[in-house]
Protein backbone atom coordinates (compact mmCIF):
# COMPACT_ATOMS: atom_id res chain seq x y z
CA UNK A 1 0.00 0.00 0.00
CA UNK A 2 1.31 3.45 -0.62
CA UNK A 3 2.93 5.12 2.20
CA UNK A 4 0.70 7.79 3.39
CA UNK A 5 2.07 11.59 4.12
CA UNK A 6 1.27 10.87 7.85
CA UNK A 7 4.19 7.84 7.55
CA UNK A 8 6.31 9.74 5.34
CA UNK A 9 6.50 12.40 7.34
CA UNK A 10 6.97 9.69 10.66
CA UNK A 11 9.56 7.82 9.03
CA UNK A 12 11.30 10.97 7.83
CA UNK A 13 11.66 12.43 11.39
CA UNK A 14 12.43 8.31 12.40
CA UNK A 15 15.74 8.70 10.49
CA UNK A 16 16.67 11.82 12.10
CA UNK A 17 16.42 11.41 15.38
CA UNK A 18 17.08 7.45 14.87
CA UNK A 19 14.82 6.23 18.18
CA UNK A 20 15.42 2.56 18.79
CA UNK A 21 11.54 2.39 18.63
CA UNK A 22 9.01 3.34 17.21
CA UNK A 23 5.27 3.15 19.36
CA UNK A 24 2.18 4.86 17.66
CA UNK A 25 -0.24 5.79 20.37
CA UNK A 26 -3.34 4.44 20.06
CA UNK A 27 -4.79 6.86 22.98
CA UNK A 28 -6.65 3.83 24.60
CA UNK A 29 -6.47 3.35 28.88
CA UNK A 30 -4.82 0.09 28.52
CA UNK A 31 -2.20 2.04 26.99
CA UNK A 32 -2.07 4.73 29.05
CA UNK A 33 -1.73 2.82 31.93
CA UNK A 34 1.43 1.25 30.73
CA UNK A 35 3.30 3.95 29.98
CA UNK A 36 1.99 5.96 33.18
CA UNK A 37 4.05 1.90 34.90
CA UNK A 38 7.28 2.63 32.32
CA UNK A 39 7.60 6.06 33.93
CA UNK A 40 7.22 4.66 36.79
CA UNK A 41 10.05 2.32 36.34
CA UNK A 42 11.86 4.94 34.62
CA UNK A 43 11.47 7.52 37.71
CA UNK A 44 9.42 9.80 35.58
CA UNK A 45 6.78 9.72 37.86
CA UNK A 46 6.19 8.76 41.38
CA UNK A 47 3.02 7.16 42.60
CA UNK A 48 0.94 9.53 45.16
CA UNK A 49 -1.01 7.95 48.29
CA UNK A 50 -3.89 6.38 45.35
CA UNK A 51 -6.41 5.46 48.46
CA UNK A 52 -6.06 10.14 48.63
CA UNK A 53 -5.50 10.36 45.05
CA UNK A 54 -6.43 7.64 43.18
CA UNK A 55 -5.01 7.64 39.53
CA UNK A 56 -2.48 10.39 40.71
CA UNK A 57 1.16 10.43 40.03
CA UNK A 58 4.21 13.50 40.25
CA UNK A 59 6.75 14.24 37.90
CA UNK A 60 9.50 16.02 38.69
CA UNK A 61 11.15 18.03 35.91
CA UNK A 62 14.94 18.92 35.92
CA UNK A 63 14.97 21.93 37.82
CA UNK A 64 16.52 24.05 35.17
CA UNK A 65 13.00 23.35 32.93
CA UNK A 66 10.08 24.60 34.58
CA UNK A 67 8.53 27.17 32.95
CA UNK A 68 7.78 28.46 29.25
CA UNK A 69 11.40 29.42 27.93
CA UNK A 70 10.06 32.56 25.39
CA UNK A 71 13.47 33.99 24.52
CA UNK A 72 14.41 30.21 22.80
CA UNK A 73 10.67 30.56 21.21
CA UNK A 74 10.91 31.45 17.64
CA UNK A 75 8.55 32.30 14.39
CA UNK A 76 9.87 31.24 11.79
CA UNK A 77 8.07 33.16 8.92
CA UNK A 78 9.88 33.69 5.70
CA UNK A 79 10.49 37.51 6.31
CA UNK A 80 11.37 38.46 9.68
CA UNK A 81 8.82 41.90 9.38
CA UNK A 82 5.67 39.16 9.86
CA UNK A 83 6.82 37.70 12.90
CA UNK A 84 6.94 41.31 14.44
CA UNK A 85 8.59 43.15 16.92
CA UNK A 86 7.47 41.03 19.62
CA UNK A 87 8.78 37.54 18.48
CA UNK A 88 11.80 36.22 18.50
CA UNK A 89 12.65 35.30 14.25
CA UNK A 90 14.93 32.86 12.65
CA UNK A 91 14.46 32.51 8.63
CA UNK A 92 13.42 28.85 7.93
CA UNK A 93 16.79 28.93 6.35
CA UNK A 94 18.77 29.35 9.37
CA UNK A 95 16.23 27.03 11.25
CA UNK A 96 17.53 23.91 8.82
CA UNK A 97 20.81 24.71 9.34
CA UNK A 98 21.40 25.53 13.06
CA UNK A 99 18.30 24.17 14.80
CA UNK A 100 17.51 20.46 12.88
CA UNK A 101 21.14 19.63 13.38
CA UNK A 102 20.20 19.30 16.78
CA UNK A 103 17.75 16.48 16.57
CA UNK A 104 20.02 14.30 14.60
CA UNK A 105 20.38 10.91 16.76
CA UNK A 106 18.76 12.83 19.45
CA UNK A 107 16.39 9.95 19.96
CA UNK A 108 19.14 6.55 19.99
CA UNK A 109 18.82 4.74 22.65
CA UNK A 110 15.03 6.22 23.37
CA UNK A 111 11.66 5.03 21.85
CA UNK A 112 9.70 7.53 19.24
CA UNK A 113 5.69 8.33 20.56
CA UNK A 114 3.73 8.62 17.75
CA UNK A 115 1.15 10.98 19.01
CA UNK A 116 -1.72 11.76 16.37
CA UNK A 117 -4.24 14.44 18.26
CA UNK A 118 -7.12 16.23 17.79
CA UNK A 119 -7.80 19.94 18.96
CA UNK A 120 -11.39 20.89 19.34
CA UNK A 121 -14.62 18.63 19.54
CA UNK A 122 -14.57 15.38 17.76
CA UNK A 123 -16.38 15.75 15.05
CA UNK A 124 -16.48 19.80 15.25
CA UNK A 125 -16.34 21.48 11.88
CA UNK A 126 -13.54 23.27 13.43
CA UNK A 127 -11.49 20.58 15.00
CA UNK A 128 -7.86 20.51 13.78
CA UNK A 129 -5.17 17.23 13.80
CA UNK A 130 -1.76 17.34 14.72
CA UNK A 131 1.05 14.86 15.50
CA UNK A 132 3.56 15.08 17.64
CA UNK A 133 6.25 13.02 17.39
CA UNK A 134 8.07 12.68 21.02
CA UNK A 135 11.03 10.86 23.11
CA UNK A 136 9.48 12.17 26.37
CA UNK A 137 6.84 9.50 28.40
CA UNK A 138 6.11 12.22 30.46
CA UNK A 139 4.25 13.87 26.74
CA UNK A 140 2.76 11.09 25.64
CA UNK A 141 0.96 10.78 29.10
CA UNK A 142 0.22 14.29 29.39
CA UNK A 143 -0.87 14.76 25.81
CA UNK A 144 -3.68 11.83 26.07
CA UNK A 145 -5.44 14.07 29.09
CA UNK A 146 -4.85 17.49 27.50
CA UNK A 147 -6.12 16.83 23.82
CA UNK A 148 -8.32 13.93 22.20
CA UNK A 149 -5.65 11.42 21.20
CA UNK A 150 -4.91 8.51 19.33
CA UNK A 151 -7.25 6.47 16.97
CA UNK A 152 -9.91 9.09 16.86
CA UNK A 153 -7.34 11.51 15.22
CA UNK A 154 -6.22 9.09 12.46
CA UNK A 155 -9.39 8.65 11.67
CA UNK A 156 -10.63 12.31 11.31
CA UNK A 157 -6.89 12.61 9.46
CA UNK A 158 -7.80 9.64 7.09
CA UNK A 159 -5.22 9.07 4.63
CA UNK A 160 -5.05 13.33 4.26
CA UNK A 161 -2.07 15.33 4.67
CA UNK A 162 -4.02 17.88 6.58
CA UNK A 163 -2.24 17.96 9.92
CA UNK A 164 0.09 20.04 11.70
CA UNK A 165 3.32 18.10 12.45
CA UNK A 166 5.35 18.21 15.56
CA UNK A 167 9.03 17.32 15.97
CA UNK A 168 9.43 17.05 20.08
CA UNK A 169 12.63 15.45 21.48
CA UNK A 170 13.85 16.55 25.34
CA UNK A 171 17.25 16.37 23.76
CA UNK A 172 19.77 16.90 26.44
CA UNK A 173 17.87 19.53 28.64
CA UNK A 174 20.71 21.83 27.97
CA UNK A 175 18.91 25.45 28.24
CA UNK A 176 22.04 26.59 25.58
CA UNK A 177 20.72 23.53 23.28
CA UNK A 178 16.40 23.92 23.63
CA UNK A 179 14.55 25.57 20.87
CA UNK A 180 10.75 26.12 20.24
CA UNK A 181 10.08 26.65 16.65
CA UNK A 182 6.99 27.73 14.61
CA UNK A 183 6.76 27.52 10.58
CA UNK A 184 3.56 29.27 10.05
CA UNK A 185 4.21 29.19 6.19
CA UNK A 186 5.06 25.18 6.47
CA UNK A 187 2.62 24.49 9.65
CA UNK A 188 5.47 22.67 11.75
CA UNK A 189 6.78 22.86 14.97
CA UNK A 190 9.86 21.72 15.84
CA UNK A 191 10.49 21.49 19.95
CA UNK A 192 14.29 20.31 21.40
CA UNK A 193 15.62 20.49 24.92
CA UNK A 194 13.05 20.96 27.22
CA UNK A 195 9.92 18.80 28.79
CA UNK A 196 8.03 21.34 30.18
CA UNK A 197 4.42 21.61 29.34
CA UNK A 198 4.00 24.81 27.30
CA UNK A 199 7.03 23.89 25.42
CA UNK A 200 6.60 20.47 25.19
CA UNK A 201 2.71 19.73 24.82
CA UNK A 202 2.79 20.72 21.42
CA UNK A 203 -1.23 20.77 21.38
CA UNK A 204 -1.09 23.37 23.69
CA UNK A 205 0.37 26.58 23.23
CA UNK A 206 2.71 26.01 19.85
CA UNK A 207 -0.39 24.31 17.60
CA UNK A 208 -3.65 25.77 19.17
CA UNK A 209 -2.27 29.51 19.86
CA UNK A 210 0.82 30.29 17.78
CA UNK A 211 0.15 28.70 14.62
CA UNK A 212 -3.65 28.45 14.79
CA UNK A 213 -3.29 32.47 15.11
CA UNK A 214 -1.83 32.60 11.63
CA UNK A 215 -4.13 29.98 10.06
CA UNK A 216 -6.76 31.99 11.35
CA UNK A 217 -5.73 35.27 9.97
CA UNK A 218 -5.71 33.86 6.55
CA UNK A 219 -8.79 32.03 7.05
CA UNK A 220 -11.02 34.44 8.76
CA UNK A 221 -11.33 33.28 12.45
CA UNK A 222 -9.11 34.13 15.87
CA UNK A 223 -7.20 31.41 18.13
CA UNK A 224 -7.19 33.35 21.68
CA UNK A 225 -5.54 32.81 24.90
CA UNK A 226 -8.90 33.27 26.87
CA UNK A 227 -11.18 31.01 29.13
CA UNK A 228 -14.63 30.53 28.13
CA UNK A 229 -17.45 30.64 30.55
CA UNK A 230 -21.18 30.14 30.69
CA UNK A 231 -22.98 32.48 33.52
CA UNK A 232 -26.54 30.80 33.97
CA UNK A 233 -29.03 33.40 35.89
CA UNK A 234 -31.72 32.67 38.50
CA UNK A 235 -33.88 31.99 35.41
CA UNK A 236 -31.61 29.18 34.04
CA UNK A 237 -31.06 31.17 31.02
CA UNK A 238 -26.82 31.18 30.16
CA UNK A 239 -24.85 34.03 28.47
CA UNK A 240 -21.33 32.84 27.32
CA UNK A 241 -17.91 35.16 28.06
CA UNK A 242 -14.61 34.78 26.68
CA UNK A 243 -12.26 36.05 28.71
CA UNK A 244 -8.14 37.16 27.91
CA UNK A 245 -5.33 37.33 30.93
CA UNK A 246 -2.35 36.74 30.94
CA UNK A 247 -0.82 33.83 32.31
CA UNK A 248 -1.12 33.34 36.03
CA UNK A 249 -3.61 35.78 36.08
CA UNK A 250 -6.27 33.30 37.91
CA UNK A 251 -8.05 32.49 34.22
CA UNK A 252 -8.47 29.05 35.66
CA UNK A 253 -9.90 29.93 38.77
CA UNK A 254 -12.28 32.40 37.06
CA UNK A 255 -13.29 29.83 34.30
CA UNK A 256 -14.62 27.60 37.29
CA UNK A 257 -15.92 29.55 40.27
CA UNK A 258 -18.24 28.78 42.58
CA UNK A 259 -20.90 31.88 42.44
CA UNK A 260 -21.07 34.13 45.44
CA UNK A 261 -24.43 35.62 44.36
CA UNK A 262 -26.98 33.07 45.01
CA UNK A 263 -29.09 31.99 42.41
CA UNK A 264 -25.76 32.46 39.66
CA UNK A 265 -24.04 30.00 38.43
CA UNK A 266 -20.62 29.28 36.35
CA UNK A 267 -20.21 26.39 33.82
CA UNK A 268 -16.60 26.12 32.38
CA UNK A 269 -16.18 25.72 28.68
CA UNK A 270 -12.17 26.30 28.70
CA UNK A 271 -9.51 27.75 30.75
CA UNK A 272 -6.93 28.67 28.54
CA UNK A 273 -7.90 28.24 24.80
CA UNK A 274 -10.65 29.60 22.39
CA UNK A 275 -10.96 29.32 18.89
CA UNK A 276 -13.45 31.88 17.47
CA UNK A 277 -15.55 32.06 14.45
CA UNK A 278 -18.24 33.98 13.50
CA UNK A 279 -21.25 31.81 12.77
CA UNK A 280 -23.64 32.20 9.96
CA UNK A 281 -26.04 33.91 12.67
CA UNK A 282 -23.26 36.72 12.45
CA UNK A 283 -22.66 36.19 16.31
CA UNK A 284 -19.67 35.26 17.46
CA UNK A 285 -19.08 31.44 18.25
CA UNK A 286 -16.03 29.57 20.50
CA UNK A 287 -14.69 26.15 21.15
CA UNK A 288 -11.93 25.19 23.51
CA UNK A 289 -9.60 22.66 21.49
CA UNK A 290 -8.57 21.26 24.58
CA UNK A 291 -9.33 18.29 26.09
CA UNK A 292 -7.72 19.05 29.70
CA UNK A 293 -6.26 21.64 32.44
CA UNK A 294 -2.74 22.03 32.48
CA UNK A 295 -2.84 24.23 35.99
CA UNK A 296 -1.38 26.26 37.92
CA UNK A 297 -0.75 24.47 41.84
CA UNK A 298 0.39 27.11 43.94
CA UNK A 299 -2.80 28.98 44.89
CA UNK A 300 -5.34 26.00 44.21
CA UNK A 301 -7.47 25.08 47.19
CA UNK A 302 -11.01 25.06 48.69
CA UNK A 303 -11.48 28.37 49.10
CA UNK A 304 -10.16 29.60 45.97
CA UNK A 305 -10.99 26.61 43.71
CA UNK A 306 -13.03 24.29 45.28
CA UNK A 307 -13.91 22.88 41.32
CA UNK A 308 -10.53 22.15 40.76
CA UNK A 309 -9.71 20.64 44.01
CA UNK A 310 -12.59 18.32 43.00
CA UNK A 311 -11.09 17.55 40.12
CA UNK A 312 -7.69 16.71 40.63
CA UNK A 313 -8.52 14.18 43.35
CA UNK A 314 -8.20 11.21 40.68
CA UNK A 315 -6.37 10.71 37.75
CA UNK A 316 -4.15 13.17 37.79
CA UNK A 317 -0.31 14.08 37.12
CA UNK A 318 0.78 16.84 39.43
CA UNK A 319 4.32 18.43 38.11
CA UNK A 320 7.04 20.32 40.76
CA UNK A 321 4.89 19.86 43.72
CA UNK A 322 5.60 19.12 47.29
CA UNK A 323 5.00 15.92 48.90
CA UNK A 324 3.87 15.43 52.36
CA UNK A 325 5.26 12.14 54.36
CA UNK A 326 1.86 10.66 53.58
CA UNK A 327 2.65 10.42 49.71
CA UNK A 328 -0.16 13.75 49.19
CA UNK A 329 0.13 16.71 46.99
CA UNK A 330 1.12 19.81 48.49
CA UNK A 331 1.74 23.41 47.39
CA UNK A 332 1.84 27.01 48.92
CA UNK A 333 -1.82 28.49 49.47
CA UNK A 334 -3.59 24.56 49.79
CA UNK A 335 -4.15 24.72 53.40
CA UNK A 336 -1.65 26.47 55.41
CA UNK A 337 1.60 25.83 56.53
CA UNK A 338 3.39 22.85 55.20
CA UNK A 339 3.26 19.63 57.46
CA UNK A 340 6.43 18.15 59.07
CA UNK A 341 8.46 16.40 56.77
CA UNK A 342 7.57 17.77 53.41
CA UNK A 343 9.46 16.89 50.39
CA UNK A 344 10.16 19.93 48.13
CA UNK A 345 9.52 19.98 44.79
CA UNK A 346 13.10 19.08 43.84
CA UNK A 347 12.96 15.48 45.92
CA UNK A 348 14.68 16.81 49.28
CA UNK A 349 13.51 17.42 52.70
CA UNK A 350 12.06 20.84 52.56
CA UNK A 351 14.57 23.26 54.46
CA UNK A 352 11.78 26.25 55.24
CA UNK A 353 14.25 28.28 54.57
CA UNK A 354 12.69 30.44 52.56
CA UNK A 355 12.57 28.50 49.39
CA UNK A 356 9.19 27.45 48.20
CA UNK A 357 7.83 23.87 48.81
CA UNK A 358 6.33 23.47 45.67
CA UNK A 359 7.99 24.90 42.40
CA UNK A 360 6.00 28.70 41.97
CA UNK A 361 5.06 27.39 38.48
CA UNK A 362 3.99 23.69 40.09
CA UNK A 363 1.01 22.42 37.83
CA UNK A 364 -1.70 19.77 37.73
CA UNK A 365 -2.78 18.26 34.56
CA UNK A 366 -6.24 16.75 34.91
CA UNK A 367 -8.97 16.12 32.10
CA UNK A 368 -11.94 18.20 32.22
CA UNK A 369 -14.21 15.50 32.03
CA UNK A 370 -13.28 15.53 36.06
CA UNK A 371 -14.16 18.78 36.29
CA UNK A 372 -17.70 19.55 38.23
CA UNK A 373 -17.87 22.68 36.62
CA UNK A 374 -18.31 21.66 33.05
CA UNK A 375 -20.95 23.19 30.99
CA UNK A 376 -23.21 20.59 29.01
CA UNK A 377 -21.71 22.76 25.80
CA UNK A 378 -18.46 22.33 26.27
CA UNK A 379 -18.05 19.93 23.41
CA UNK A 380 -20.62 20.94 21.25
CA UNK A 381 -19.35 21.09 18.02
CA UNK A 382 -20.50 24.43 16.54
CA UNK A 383 -19.02 25.68 20.11
CA UNK A 384 -21.05 28.27 22.29
CA UNK A 385 -22.29 31.86 20.96
CA UNK A 386 -20.00 34.56 22.57
CA UNK A 387 -21.91 37.75 24.28
CA UNK A 388 -19.18 39.67 25.79
CA UNK A 389 -15.52 39.57 25.85
CA UNK A 390 -13.57 40.14 28.60
CA UNK A 391 -9.71 41.76 28.83
CA UNK A 392 -7.86 41.83 32.02
CA UNK A 393 -4.44 41.84 33.85
CA UNK A 394 -2.99 42.59 37.26
CA UNK A 395 -2.82 45.97 37.74
CA UNK A 396 -1.82 47.81 40.88
CA UNK A 397 -3.02 51.40 40.09
CA UNK A 398 -4.63 51.96 36.70
CA UNK A 399 -7.28 49.73 35.62
CA UNK A 400 -10.46 49.98 37.40
CA UNK A 401 -12.19 46.65 38.75
CA UNK A 402 -14.31 46.99 35.03
CA UNK A 403 -14.96 49.14 32.64
CA UNK A 404 -16.70 48.98 28.63
CA UNK A 405 -15.75 49.57 25.77
CA UNK A 406 -17.63 52.55 23.87
CA UNK A 407 -17.62 50.05 20.96
CA UNK A 408 -15.50 47.01 19.03
CA UNK A 409 -13.04 49.73 17.71
CA UNK A 410 -12.69 50.93 20.97
CA UNK A 411 -12.48 47.63 22.32
CA UNK A 412 -9.52 46.24 20.12
CA UNK A 413 -7.75 49.61 21.68
CA UNK A 414 -8.62 48.62 25.11
CA UNK A 415 -6.88 44.70 24.51
CA UNK A 416 -3.93 45.78 22.52
CA UNK A 417 -3.44 48.72 25.28
CA UNK A 418 -3.07 45.97 28.06
CA UNK A 419 -0.59 45.39 30.35
CA UNK A 420 -0.19 42.86 33.15
CA UNK A 421 2.47 42.31 35.87
CA UNK A 422 4.89 38.94 35.46
CA UNK A 423 3.70 35.42 36.98
CA UNK A 424 6.20 32.84 37.19
CA UNK A 425 4.60 30.87 33.92
CA UNK A 426 7.06 32.18 32.25
CA UNK A 427 10.88 32.14 32.71
CA UNK A 428 12.08 36.11 33.68
CA UNK A 429 11.88 38.56 36.23
CA UNK A 430 8.54 38.44 38.40
CA UNK A 431 6.71 41.26 38.97
CA UNK A 432 7.81 43.67 36.00
CA UNK A 433 4.45 45.65 34.01
CA UNK A 434 5.25 44.07 30.71
CA UNK A 435 2.90 45.30 27.95
CA UNK A 436 0.75 42.13 26.78
CA UNK A 437 -2.14 42.86 23.65
CA UNK A 438 -5.31 40.52 24.29
CA UNK A 439 -2.21 38.46 26.62
CA UNK A 440 -1.29 37.23 22.86
CA UNK A 441 1.99 39.00 23.42
CA UNK A 442 3.89 35.00 23.85
CA UNK A 443 1.79 33.47 21.35
CA UNK A 444 0.86 35.57 18.11
CA UNK A 445 2.12 33.93 15.59
CA UNK A 446 2.50 36.81 13.59
CA UNK A 447 3.15 40.86 13.57
CA UNK A 448 0.84 41.58 15.94
CA UNK A 449 0.32 45.43 14.38
CA UNK A 450 -2.02 42.45 11.20
CA UNK A 451 -3.30 41.24 14.54
CA UNK A 452 -5.11 44.36 15.88
CA UNK A 453 -6.19 44.40 12.44
CA UNK A 454 -7.48 41.27 11.91
CA UNK A 455 -9.55 42.09 14.99
CA UNK A 456 -10.94 45.39 13.33
CA UNK A 457 -11.60 43.72 10.34
CA UNK A 458 -13.45 40.73 12.31
CA UNK A 459 -15.47 43.15 14.13
CA UNK A 460 -16.77 44.90 10.85
CA UNK A 461 -17.85 41.29 9.61
CA UNK A 462 -20.85 40.90 12.66
CA UNK A 463 -23.77 42.79 12.79
CA UNK A 464 -23.49 42.74 16.43
CA UNK A 465 -19.97 42.36 17.96
CA UNK A 466 -19.87 40.71 21.32
CA UNK A 467 -19.27 44.03 23.75
CA UNK A 468 -15.87 44.38 24.83
CA UNK A 469 -14.98 44.57 28.58
CA UNK A 470 -11.62 45.27 30.45
CA UNK A 471 -11.79 44.10 34.30
CA UNK A 472 -8.82 44.11 37.00
CA UNK A 473 -9.33 41.81 39.91
CA UNK A 474 -5.87 43.20 41.38
CA UNK A 475 -5.85 46.98 42.27
CA UNK A 476 -4.35 48.24 45.37
CA UNK A 477 -5.27 50.57 47.87
CA UNK A 478 -2.75 52.85 49.54
CA UNK A 479 -1.92 50.11 51.77
CA UNK A 480 -0.90 48.02 49.12
CA UNK A 481 -3.84 45.67 50.26
CA UNK A 482 -6.11 44.00 47.31
CA UNK A 483 -9.28 46.43 47.45
CA UNK A 484 -11.30 43.57 45.90
CA UNK A 485 -11.72 39.89 47.30
CA UNK A 486 -11.88 38.43 44.02
CA UNK A 487 -12.49 34.48 43.27
CA UNK A 488 -16.38 33.80 44.06
CA UNK A 489 -17.16 37.47 44.12
CA UNK A 490 -16.27 37.75 40.55
CA UNK A 491 -19.71 36.75 39.93
CA UNK A 492 -20.65 40.48 40.62
CA UNK A 493 -18.53 41.73 37.79
CA UNK A 494 -19.76 38.99 35.43
CA UNK A 495 -23.50 39.54 36.37
CA UNK A 496 -22.74 43.27 35.65
CA UNK A 497 -21.16 42.72 32.12
CA UNK A 498 -23.79 40.56 30.91
CA UNK A 499 -26.44 43.17 32.70
CA UNK A 500 -24.98 45.71 30.80
CA UNK A 501 -25.05 43.47 27.19
CA UNK A 502 -28.58 43.20 27.75
CA UNK A 503 -29.27 46.74 28.31
CA UNK A 504 -30.58 46.56 32.14
CA UNK A 505 -27.43 47.70 34.48
CA UNK A 506 -26.73 51.37 34.17
CA UNK A 507 -23.72 52.77 33.71
CA UNK A 508 -21.11 56.09 34.39
CA UNK A 509 -19.22 57.68 31.11
CA UNK A 510 -15.55 57.90 31.72
CA UNK A 511 -12.90 58.96 29.40
CA UNK A 512 -11.84 55.05 29.74
CA UNK A 513 -15.19 53.66 29.24
CA UNK A 514 -18.22 52.86 31.01
CA UNK A 515 -17.53 51.83 34.89
CA UNK A 516 -20.88 50.77 36.91
CA UNK A 517 -23.00 53.59 38.14
CA UNK A 518 -23.99 53.65 41.67
CA UNK A 519 -25.78 50.81 42.61
CA UNK A 520 -25.91 48.81 39.56
CA UNK A 521 -22.96 46.28 40.73
CA UNK A 522 -25.08 44.06 42.79
CA UNK A 523 -22.77 43.89 46.19
CA UNK A 524 -25.59 41.46 48.21
CA UNK A 525 -23.70 40.35 51.16
CA UNK A 526 -20.95 41.76 50.71
CA UNK A 527 -19.14 43.69 53.37
CA UNK A 528 -16.84 46.01 51.69
CA UNK A 529 -14.72 48.74 53.33
CA UNK A 530 -16.43 52.33 53.08
CA UNK A 531 -14.87 54.10 50.09
CA UNK A 532 -13.25 50.46 48.84
CA UNK A 533 -15.96 50.80 45.58
CA UNK A 534 -15.34 54.29 44.81
CA UNK A 535 -11.61 53.61 45.22
CA UNK A 536 -12.36 50.51 42.79
CA UNK A 537 -13.91 52.42 40.34
CA UNK A 538 -12.38 55.84 39.89
CA UNK A 539 -10.39 57.32 36.89
CA UNK A 540 -6.43 57.68 37.90
CA UNK A 541 -5.71 60.47 35.92
CA UNK A 542 -2.24 60.80 36.49
CA UNK A 543 -1.50 56.73 36.12
CA UNK A 544 -3.44 56.92 32.40
CA UNK A 545 -0.65 59.41 31.91
CA UNK A 546 1.71 57.48 32.48
CA UNK A 547 0.29 54.53 30.84
CA UNK A 548 -0.47 56.33 27.19
CA UNK A 549 2.98 56.93 27.32
CA UNK A 550 4.17 53.48 27.40
CA UNK A 551 1.50 52.45 25.51
CA UNK A 552 2.75 54.69 22.86
CA UNK A 553 6.15 54.05 23.59
CA UNK A 554 4.90 49.89 22.44
CA UNK A 555 3.13 51.03 19.90
CA UNK A 556 5.60 52.65 17.73
CA UNK A 557 7.17 49.75 17.50
CA UNK A 558 4.90 48.22 15.07
CA UNK A 559 5.54 50.99 12.52
CA UNK A 560 3.11 51.37 9.73
CA UNK A 561 2.11 47.78 10.50
CA UNK A 562 -0.38 49.44 13.46
CA UNK A 563 -3.58 50.17 12.00
CA UNK A 564 -5.11 53.34 11.91
CA UNK A 565 -7.78 52.70 14.52
CA UNK A 566 -5.59 51.87 17.47
CA UNK A 567 -3.70 55.21 17.13
CA UNK A 568 -6.93 57.63 16.32
CA UNK A 569 -8.48 55.86 19.75
CA UNK A 570 -4.78 56.22 21.39
CA UNK A 571 -4.93 59.77 20.30
CA UNK A 572 -9.02 59.70 21.37
CA UNK A 573 -8.43 58.50 24.56
CA UNK A 574 -5.79 61.44 25.24
CA UNK A 575 -8.39 64.04 24.42
CA UNK A 576 -10.34 62.93 26.60
CA UNK A 577 -8.27 62.45 29.42
CA UNK A 578 -6.95 66.30 28.48
CA UNK A 579 -3.10 64.82 28.50
CA UNK A 580 -2.97 64.81 25.06
CA UNK A 581 0.11 67.04 24.97
CA UNK A 582 2.08 65.16 27.38
CA UNK A 583 1.84 62.16 25.17
CA UNK A 584 2.56 63.51 21.95
C1 LIG B 1 -0.21 28.49 30.50
C2 LIG B 1 0.48 29.77 30.29
O1 LIG B 1 0.45 27.50 30.88
O2 LIG B 1 -0.18 30.71 29.83
O3 LIG B 1 -1.40 28.42 30.26
O4 LIG B 1 1.68 29.85 30.56
MN1 LIG C 1 -2.16 30.18 29.30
Amino acid sequence: MAETALERWVNQAAALTQPDRIVWCDGSEEEYQSLIELGLREHVYHRLNHTAYPGCYLHRSHPSDVARTEHLTFICSDRRDDAGPTNNWMSPRDADEQILPLFRGAMKGRTMYVLPYVMGPLGSPFSKVGVEVTDSVYVATSMRIMTRMGRAALEQLGGSDDFVPGLHSIGDLSPSRRFIMHFPQRRAIWSIGSGYGGNALLGKKCFSLRLASAMGREQGWLAEHMLVLGLEDPQGNVSYIAAAFPSACGKTNLAMLVSALPGYRVRTVGDDIAWLRIGADGRLWAVNPEAGFFGVAPGTSDQTNPNMMAAIRRDTLFTNVALTPSGVPWWEGINGAGPAGLIDWRGQLWGRNGDKAAHPNSRFTVRAANCPSMSPHWEDPQGVPISAIVFGGRRARVAPLVFQSFDWQHGVYVGAGMASETTAAATGAVGVTRRDPMAMRPFCGYNMGNYFAHWLRLGGLMPCPPAIFHVNWFRTGADGRFLWPGFGDNVRVLKWIIERVQGHAAAVETPIGYVPAPGSLDLAGLDLPAGALADLLSVDREAWEAELTEQAQFFSQFGRRLPDEVSHEHQALAERLGVAEAIS
